[in-house]
């Protein structure tokens, strides 16, 4: 079976307004959701108010690099020990982890990309890796776990990407709902906090990328697992679906 990419956000695993407020009861309802579906899944998580409170702290962000050893050392920091607790309670839902840095994927050639993670799928692991901080030549960056949903998705031709979020789906700017999301989403969006990747339009965004190559993205609410499950599985849930004709980028 063709796995499913899951995004879980850092909305979902942390509480954003508290610096490193770790959310366990609520990654643990999604690993039971996981392991009770039958789909197998590979995951990405965000930085929440691990991560992001870091790089916030050394001006690190997706669209400007920053020299700071120390800030790219504390974020990192921030970002493995987030993954951590992750896995651990991944563990305890019955999920079996396997958390890898994004950068394994670069490497193509020397065993990384798709072999690696249908290695890991046949052997009844769960793959996960994280937003991370990138040396892009001139300093460190942000490479947002939004965007590495992208390549995921990609390179595994993914049937369907789940966004797990802290509210029901996509927001029109009266806070409503919006079901489906086509071509034209972008401008109903309600302007959202930003954070150090951009924040809900940086997920629009490569939501619209994915699309247009053929993933189906659902955002759902990673706070209410009975809906989670049902994104996953492909069924009916509540929440939004972005489709784009296949082939029609959004640029
Ligand atoms: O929350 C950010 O990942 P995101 C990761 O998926 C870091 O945008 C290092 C802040």
């Amino acid at each position: 079976m063709t796995p499913v990419v899951v995004k879980l956000g850092g909305s979902v695993i942390t509480d954003k307004e508290v610096a490193f407020s770790y959310r366990d009861a609520a990654v643990k309802g999604l690993g039971m959701a996981m392991a009770s579906s039958g789909v197998p899944v590979v995951l990405v998580h965000g930085g929440g108010s691990f991560g992001h409170t870091e790089a916030r702290k050394y001006g690190l962000s997706s669209s400007k690099s920053s020299s700071s050893p120390e800030g790219v050392s504390e974020t990192r920091q921030a970002m493995f020990n987030l993954d951590a607790k992750v896995c651990e309670s991944l563990s305890a839902a019955g999920v079996h982890p396997y958390p890898f840095s994004p950068f394994t994927l670069l490497d193509r050639d020397g065993g990384g990309g798709s072999s690696f993670i249908e290695r890991l799928l046949k052997a009844g692991t769960t793959p996960v890796t994280f937003g991370d901080v990138v040396h892009d030549g001139k300093g460190f960056r942000i490479l947002s776990g939004d965007t590495i949903c992208v390549e995921l998705a990609e390179m595994l031709s993914a049937p369907r990407c789940v966004m797990a979020m802290d509210v029901e789906g996509v927001l029109d700017e009266r806070g409503a709902v919006i079901g489906v999301l086509g071509e034209e989403g972008e401008a109903k969006i309600s302007p959202a906090r930003a954070d150090a990747t951009g924040g809900i339009s940086l997920k629009i965004k490569e939501a619209m990328r994915m699309a247009s190559s053929g993933t189906e993205v659902r955002f759902v609410s990673g706070l209410r697992p009975a809906e989670f499950s049902k994104a996953l599985k492909g069924l009916r849930f509540h929440g939004t679906t972005v489709k784009v004709p296949h082939g029609v980028s959004s640029g």
